[in-house]
């Protein structure tokens, strides 16, 4: 019998189960775009407890879009192995650069992720961080439901703890302005994003890509705001090979108790 009762109660049964799991976690990833998706994958997959909060009601960040809305986005040879990893066919183009459609993009990265055991929570925005001093370090976020951020309306958030907190949030680096805007202790500086220089950015944001403080780490094109590198456009390799390499440091990090 489908009584609407259970229907409710299974919800809420197994939701509240899963939000207290959630309130403890060795690593936090603050955006589910391409850095933030990747990342999760290799964490998971060394077995590390992960949840990723995605602001928006779905997953992917910027892939979506494509290339000023065209639906291919573009990577160069370097992040070929984490394309067949992730089973993404792509092809080859006389201009040097391989090209895959975004939506092949979000479905593999994601289904990867969460096969690995990545927790991926949508709707959630994260709003803060948690710190402690001596020493100084971030030890969490909190995070609220997005359509009650939208609403102004003054609601308090909730704690997840995690001995790794990733902003992978885009061009803003929204998590790390909060932590140097009301941390200072921390002593971060937030430079800026440069204008574009794609062959030059790829470069850096990968050797960037890492431990900001402790705690706290950057991948993807937010790399690019704190360290004042130049932005990249549509071409999406360095976002794989960042979100790569910052689960790389983590794991070394969380092993030597750093
Ligand atoms: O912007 P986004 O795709 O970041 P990325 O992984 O990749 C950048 C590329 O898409 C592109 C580029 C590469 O060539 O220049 O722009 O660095 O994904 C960031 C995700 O974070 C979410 C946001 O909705 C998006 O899906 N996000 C941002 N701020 C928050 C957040 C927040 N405070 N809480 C939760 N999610």
């Amino acid at each position: 019998m489908l009584r609407e009762s259970f229907i409710g109660k299974a919800i809420i049964r197994t939701a509240l189960r899963d939000l207290e799991e959630l309130s403890e976690v060795d690593v936090v990833i603050v955006g589910a775009g391409p850095s933030g998706l990747t990342a999760s994958y290799y964490l998971a997959k060394e077995g590390f407890k992960v949840v990723v909060f995605e602001r928006r009601f779905s997953f992917g960040g910027g892939i979506g879009p494509g290339s000023n809305m065209l639906p291919k986005i573009a990577f160069q040879e370097e992040a070929l192995p984490i394309l067949k990893e992730m089973g993404v066919n792509y092809e080859a183009t006389e201009f040097g650069v391989y090209v895959v459609d975004p939506s092949v993009l979000i479905a593999k990265l994601a289904s990867k992720a969460i096969d690995a055991g990545a927790k991926i929570l949508l709707g959630a925005h994260v709003d803060d961080v948690i710190y402690r001093l001596d020493p100084p370090r971030v030890t969490g976020v909190l995070w609220i439901w997005t359509p009650i951020q939208m609403s102004n309306m003054h609601v308090d958030p909730l704690y997840t703890e995690a001995k790794a907190v990733v902003d992978a949030t885009g061009h803003d680096a929204e998590i790390i302005s909060v932590a140097a805007r009301k941390i200072p202790e921390l002593g971060i500086t937030i430079i800026g994003e440069k204008s574009a220089y794609s062959e030059l950015s790829e470069k850096l944001v990968v050797e960037y890509t890492g431990r900001v403080a402790p705690g706290l780490y950057v991948t993807g094109v937010a790399t690019c705001a704190v360290y004042g590198l130049p932005r990249m456009g549509p071409i999406f390799g360095g976002m794989l090979l960042s979100g790569r390499k910052v689960a790389q440091v983590i794991l070394e990090d969380l092993i030597s108790g750093k």
